[in-house]
């Protein structure tokens, strides 16, 4: 699948509406995505942005029924049900790309003296960002200089000049291992900013796969597919065959050559990289752009919850915590739900059929010790196998009938956090507490309170008259 299939399939499925009013680059675009993300959501395609001639899509993964159509899976399907779907296909099997000579993405080729990162439709997206957002539905592309290992991460990149593009890669994050190799060997780091192409690209990109796994890989597991790439002759970087635009270049590791970026209105809700918790980033330094005829430029959108950007998270966080809960053989794991309002990241219910004392705790320990629980997690909520995790009534009416605070809480001090996080204070972001509430009535209780249900065949007698009732 490429970007356009997915438009399509999305316009037809009444996912997807075109915007064909001129609007501004300049905040119009973004405000509009948002205020539709509000009302409901479903992608847009914006036709007529003023002074450009090149469409932007926004909103892309604002429904379940858009990451549907990307997953190929039925309409209705729920978050929950597609991250299950994720994590079976992931822990069947995963493809290696596939190498190919050619794709739509060498239609167009800008050397580097032509470059100027100004001629894309970039959205301007809060008043106060620093800048134009060229990555955010995008991934970056790179390769350890050791191991060989592929790596896609989305990192937001802001224009800084035609030809510079800052890039936030936030401490432990897979191309921060990698530049640091780089600045070990006094080299710089090859890099590419792909935008487009399979729209898996983007869903895996911003997913925390496990080192020394490609991202590319989970995409064929997705598929069941080989993806198709194409080795440039410049870096040797492997770039989508069908991607819609490749920014290639280099990154300086060294530090004393960074600059500033940002600030950028966040998926918190708040502001990054104001004065206050600035820190320098590295850039790419673009020496070459490929692009389709008529491309089609993905930006998502963010700030408050909810949008894609929250939807992403939730979806393949959800994915990637399973995923990592059944291969480390945790048992009786029902269903698993970080919700797209806790921003996608910050708090998670897990739902278990439980089978020894102190179960639950066993479910919050291999959380926080996971690869995607471990990073920026605050919360977790063990609720008992009657009580699907993304069911949020349910779950309050376990924390209120089936939790005692004292008894079933549990804080951890000391864990990794998120430099964005604005719940702490900018000057001691690395570190953050975490709480384990196990709302399940505990297991090994002689007497269990006697829960209320339904008498069988009379409920069975009334649901089959109901018309009767006249009700
Ligand atoms: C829209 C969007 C923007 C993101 N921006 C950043 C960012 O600026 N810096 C960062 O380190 N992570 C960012 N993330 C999270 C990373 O994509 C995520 O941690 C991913 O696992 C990084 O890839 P890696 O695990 O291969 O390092 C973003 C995620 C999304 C969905
Ligand atoms: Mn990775």
């Amino acid at each position: 699948m490429d970007l356009r299939e997915f438009i399509s399939k999305s316009e037809a499925a009444g996912k997807l509406k075109r915007v064909k009013k001129e609007d501004d680059w300049n905040l119009e675009l973004s405000h509009i995505s948002k205020v539709n993300e509000e009302k409901g959501g479903g992608a847009l395609l914006f036709e007529n942005v003023k002074g450009y001639k090149n469409s932007v899509l926004t909103g892309a993964y604002s429904t379940p029924d858009n990451f549907a159509i990307a997953l190929g899976l039925e309409s209705g399907t729920t978050m929950c049900g597609m991250s299950r779907h994720w994590m079976e296909l992931a822990i069947k099997k995963t493809y290696d790309p596939v190498v190919v000579k050619d794709g739509p993405i060498l239609e167009n080729i800008i050397e580097r003296d032509q470059v100027n990162l100004f001629d894309f439709p970039v959205p301007q997206m809060y008043p106060q960002d620093g800048g134009r957002f060229i990555g955010t539905a995008a991934a970056l592309v790179t390769r350890d200089p050791e191991s060989g290992w592929v790596n896609l991460g989305t990192y937001r990149m802001q224009i800084l000049d035609e030809k510079s593009a800052g890039i936030q890669i936030i401490k432990g994050k897979h191309a921060d291992f990698m530049m640091k190799k780089y600045q070990k060997m006094g080299k710089k780091m090859p890099a590419l900013l792909m935008i487009g192409g399979d729209p898996l690209g983007f869903l895996t990109g911003s997913t925390l796969v496990s080192a020394e796994t490609s991202e590319y890989e989970i995409m064929g597991a997705l598929r069941e597919a080989p993806i198709e790439i194409i080795n440039s002759e410049f870096s040797g970087l492997p770039f989508m065959a069908n991607s819609e635009i490749v920014l290639e270049g280099e990154v300086d590791p060294n530090p004393e050559n960074w600059r500033q970026e940002g600030p950028f209105g966040e998926y918190t809700g708040y502001y990054s990289g104001k004065k206050s918790d600035e820190w320098p980033k590295p850039w790419l330094d673009v020496q070459r752009v490929y692009h389709r005829n008529d491309y089609i430029l993905w930006s998502t959108t963010v700030g408050k919850p909810i949008t894609d950007t929250h939807m992403i998270q939730s979806l393949n966080r959800t994915a990637t915590l399973w995923t990592d809960l059944e291969t480390a053989r945790v048992p009786g794991i029902q269903s698993v739900y970080i919700p797209a309002a806790s921003t996608g990241r910050f708090w998670v219910i897990v739902s278990v059929k439980q089978m020894y004392p102190g179960h639950p705790n066993h479910i919050a320990d291999a959380v926080f010790g996971s690869t995607t629980g471990h990073y920026g997690m605050k919360g977790v909520i063990v609720v008992d196998e009657d009580i699907p995790a993304d069911d949020w009534n349910k779950v309050l009416w376990a924390m209120s009938v089936r939790y005692d605070p004292k008894r079933d809480t549990q804080i951890y001090n000391r864990g990794r956090s998120t430099p964005l996080d604005p719940a702490l204070h900018h000057s001691e972001r690395d570190i953050v507490s975490r709480i384990a509430i196990d709302a399940c009535t505990p297991y090994e209780w002689d007497r269990k309170p006697q829960e209320i249900f339904l008498d069988e065949d009379m409920e069975k007698k009334v649901r089959d008259n109901w018309d009767s009732y006249g009700l």
